[in-house]
């Protein structure tokens, strides 16, 4: 074969792929099982960075915790700044900083879930939340244990969005469109987000908000309570 110098063929890039997704994968079922085995329900939440997932969790927690029992797996390729935000809701959290251990990486993936849940007391726990690393491609590919999967959209990322990274918009059960109070600022097309999104996940559930004003983020908690019932139940579309 000979020496490559670090570079690998198509092939051997895709077999390099297969063997790391099929290893998460593994670990992703075990994560499950130990979530189904302590009765917590787990919600991957991703967007893009700056969407607005960590104002949106500090909302949720604010409404749900005095009444349920939520655990928030943080994700950052560095700092604790999102964790220090979350803290003293009455939440448990356990950051994950990728670039400590986990090669800086641009997802959060099911070994360094994994690595999170000594740290929270599960079996305490209706409700486990991930706060994935901000990026619009990578967190879609790993599955990481969870039973749903949501996206926070920002009305300031453009309408095309979903037709140039339709991994994650496809992934998500639930696409919350946020920042909704800066919209008489902005010359964004709703309707032609919406067709782009229907272009790409027909029939998703979306939900519009504003994680500033609390639009809309009473119905999110309400998702959020019962997030495996019947599709389409909570949000409004
Ligand atoms: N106007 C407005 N600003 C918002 C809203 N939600 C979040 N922001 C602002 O958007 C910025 C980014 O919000 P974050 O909650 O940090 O976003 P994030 O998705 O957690 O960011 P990363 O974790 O870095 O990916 C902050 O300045 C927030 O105050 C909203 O609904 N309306
Ligand atoms: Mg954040």
């Amino acid at each position: 074969m000979g020496d490559h110098s670090g570079y690998r063929t198509g092939a051997e890039r895709v077999e390099v792929l297969e063997r790391i997704l099929g290893e998460n994968e593994r670990v992703a079922r075990a994560n499950r099982a130990a979530f189904d085995a302590a009765g917590v329900t787990v919600v991957n939440l991703m967007s893009a960075p700056g969407a607005g997932k960590t104002t949106l969790l500090a909302e949720t927690l604010r409404r749900l915790a005095p009444h349920r029992r939520i655990g928030v797996i943080e994700g950052d390729i560095e700092t604790s700044l999102d964790a220090d935000r979350l803290a003293g809701f009455g939440a448990s959290i356990a950051l994950v900083n990728t670039g400590n251990g986990f090669g800086g990486e641009c997802h959060l993936d099911a070994p360094m879930i994994a690595s999170a849940l000594p740290r929270l007391p599960l079996a305490e726990l209706d409700l486990v939340i991930i706060e994935n690393v901000g990026n619009l491609v990578c967190p879609a590919e790993f599955a990481v244990g969870e039973d749903r999967r949501a996206m926070v959209f920002a009305v300031t990322e453009g309408e095309e969005k979903p037709l140039k990274y339709p991994v994650m918009f496809r992934s998500a059960d639930l696409v919350l469109v946020n920042k909704t109070d800066l919209l008489p600022h902005l010359d964004f097309d709703t309707e032609a987000f919406r067709r782009n999104l229907d272009a790409v996940h027909p029939g998703v559930d979306v939900l519009a908000i504003s994680a500033r004003t609390g639009m809309g983020v009473n119905a999110w908690c309400d998702w959020l309570a019962d997030p495996l019932g019947a599709p389409g139940a909570a949000p409004t579309r």
